[in-house]
């Protein structure tokens, strides 16, 4: 009998008849649509304007972002001690002068600047700040943030919202206005990484709480979410963990957790997001930027995802030895949802490999990226990036697809870049619900 050859046609048969993408056109078909889908950024450390000098904007702080501070203390010889002795404007004019000025910065977050200094036309290579900040001086936040999203490419922001931040709470306390762009996060680590130092601050709001999170505390624990769920209409709620955390143990953190902020996710309907594998402040001179990684032991992930079917886990691994298994566990449990390259991992070169293996292993089924940004303008870099760095891996996978004998329409690229970079986000965070 004749073999039949797969279907070499530029029509799918049985279809809608739209038109298959030729092979040399996926590229520039790809691009096209990562560029006109607008992106929903999923992690930030980004405020709306109502929240003050808490959002970050502008080109000081563009400079002294925690990245580029970790990469200067390789190329000055001031010490960690006489930088933070320094205003923010020294801070920003010694780093670009080590960075940008007495180096090429090709780095990936000092290509970031240049490219966001491109993006509203300045120099990217005078010897000082002077014309850069006399451009951000003259912006109006909100007119700003607006044209920022739109030469990022993104509609909305989720932040990271601390209820236990001595600078934030009381601007929800005070009724900080919602804004249609920045959905709030309720971030944990303070809960349920360092209870020691912090349970006096819910016994002194009237929470019944105690040192050893005994008795009825996980109870007031519940009450003060769900209390910080009124105030903030969180899209899910946040915890960094070290590499050395794991599921089950003994731990007052892992009472917490099973106790109260995993019955309050599923009471809520709100998927819980673990960021795991920090080493905290391995060179804590550095502050923020002091934090290193270490490899977690994932079986935590098994262990949590069997125990609570009924939770959703959005899941981040900095250490690239945990990747591979991150993919593997997704495949075991459908309540587990990858998501980003995060921190150490968001360089183009570890975002190829990991986004390649996650397409491999998870087809559209994963969120490629969140971009992390702590200074509004980041996200004209990170996105632009993430867009450069899926363009190539996106199109591969429709070419050896169409090799294998399925071509793909416009469509097909279309409804696959909508999952990947809105509809994951929106079916588990039901951004509309909430
Ligand atoms: O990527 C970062 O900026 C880190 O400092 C962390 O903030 C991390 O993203 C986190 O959310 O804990
Ligand atoms: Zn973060």
């Amino acid at each position: 009998m004749k073999a039949t050859l797969p279907n070499q046609g530029r029509h799918r048969p049985q279809s809608t008849g739209a038109q298959i993408v030729e092979t040399a056109q996926l590229f520039q078909a790809v691009e096209e649509v990562l560029v006109a889908t607008p992106i929903i950024d999923i992690h930030t450390h980004l405020f709306s304007p109502s929240f003050g000098k808490l959002g970050l904007w502008g080109i000081d702080e563009l400079l002294t972002y925690h990245y580029l501070e970790a990469e200067f203390f390789r190329s000055s010889p001031t010490t960690p001690e006489q930088y933070f002795a320094l205003s923010k404007t020294q801070q920003a004019d010694a780093i670009w002068r080590a960075l940008f000025v007495e180096n090429t910065p090709i780095s990936e977050s000092a290509r970031g600047v240049v490219a966001v200094l491109k993006a509203f036309e300045l120099p990217t290579d005078s010897l000082d700040l002077a014309e850069a900040r006399a451009f951000f001086q003259t912006q109006s936040l909100e007119d700003h943030i607006q044209r920022v999203f739109g030469i990022a490419g993104i509609s909305l922001v989720v932040m990271t919202n601390d209820p236990l931040d001595p600078e934030e709470a009381p601007a929800w306390l005070n009724g900080a206005r919602e804004h249609p762009q920045f959905r709030a996060v309720l971030r944990l680590d303070k809960i349920l990484r360092h209870w020691a130092a912090h349970w006096q601050v819910l016994a002194a709001q009237g929470y019944k709480v105690d040192a050893q999170a005994s008795g009825k505390s996980a109870a007031a624990v519940q009450r003060f979410l769900f209390d910080w769920y009124e105030r903030m209409h969180p899209m899910y709620m946040a915890v960094s963990l070290p590499d050395t955390f794991f599921y089950p143990a003994e731990t007052l953190g892992n009472h917490l957790l099973a106790e109260a902020v995993l019955p309050s996710c599923r009471e809520l309907d709100l998927p819980l997001s673990l960021m795991i594998g920090v080493r905290p402040q391995a060179n804590a001179a550095l502050r923020l930027a002091g934090d290193a990684v270490g490899r977690a032991d994932l079986r935590l992930l098994e262990n949590l995802c069997r125990t609570f079917p009924k939770n959703r886990f959005l899941v981040s691994v900095l250490s690239r030895e945990n990747q591979h298994e991150l993919c593997v566990y997704a495949r075991k449990f459908s309540n587990l949802m990858p998501f980003g390259c995060w921190w150490f991992m968001n360089n183009p070169s570890i975002v190829e490999e990991i986004t390649r293996e996650r397409i491999e292993m998870l087809g559209t089924s994963f969120i490629p990226q969140h971009s992390d940004a702590r200074v509004l303008e980041q996200v004209i870099y990170k996105w632009s990036n993430t867009r450069r760095t899926l363009a190539p891996i996106l199109s591969n996978a429709y070419r050896l697809l169409a090799e294998d004998g399925r071509g793909v329409t416009r469509n097909d690229i279309q409804r696959d870049v909508t999952r990947l970079f809105r509809s994951n986000a929106d079916s588990w965070m039901n951004l509309n619900g909430h």
